[in-house]
Parts: C-alpha cells; sequence; structure tokens
C-alpha cells in the first residue's frame, strides 16, 4: 500500500513538472506532433508523453535554466533550418511568460 502511494506521487511529480515546463515556451501546448496529428505534449523529449531522455530542444531548453528568451528562440535546436522561434509561433522572439505577446500558431517542432 506505502509502495503504491509512493510511486503514485512520483508519478504526480513527474507530469506535473512537464506540465509546468509547457507554460514556458510559446504554444507549449500546442506544438505539431512530427509524427501525425494532435500536438507532441512533451516537447522537450524524445517520447510523446515527455518522459525519458530529452530531445535537442530540451536539452538545449535545460542549459538555458529553463528560460525562453532571444537566444533560446533563436537557435535551431534540431537543425532543420528554422529556428525553434519560428518552429513555435514566435518568429520575432517577442514572447514571454510574464508578458506574453503576439504568437502565431506553432508550425513545427523545434527538437525532431
Ligand atoms: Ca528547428
Amino acid at each position: 500500500m506505502l509502495k503504491s502511494v509512493i510511486i503514485s506521487l512520483v508519478l504526480v511529480g513527474v507530469a506535473m513538472a512537464y506540465n509546468s515546463y509547457r507554460s514556458l515556451i510559446p504554444n507549449g501546448s500546442s506544438v505539431p506532433n512530427p509524427c501525425g496529428g494532435g500536438s507532441w505534449r512533451g516537447v522537450g523529449h524524445l517520447q510523446e508523453g515527455g518522459t525519458g531522455p530529452l530531445n535537442p530542444f530540451g536539452a538545449d531548453f535545460a542549459a538555458n535554466n529553463h528560460v525562453w528568451d532571444k537566444a533560446l528562440c533563436m537557435m535551431d535546436s534540431d537543425g532543420d533550418g528554422r529556428s525553434n522561434g519560428e518552429e513555435l509561433g514566435d518568429s520575432h522572439c517577442h514572447w514571454s511568460v510574464i508578458s506574453g505577446g503576439h504568437l502565431s500558431s506553432a508550425t513545427g517542432h523545434p527538437g525532431e
């Protein structure tokens, strides 16, 4: 019983952590799934569900202390020729967690 409670609390903590990260990047809840329809919930992870190893965008986001700023916005984490900002709908790198800003729709996944 105690083991089940502990496992449940750990899983809730993991889910809350990745949900909070999504709110720290533009359009974090509506990043297109590069494998098909719908959105990619774990934007910084190789697995859609947000667990496991980080993808290149997740690694850059972590190295930037989980802060969306102009430097991270202008990077091309996945090397596809489009900046993270272009893919996430912040092509002018004006969006911030505090002030928001005009966004267009996310058109790509910055880490895949
Ligand atoms: Ca890119």
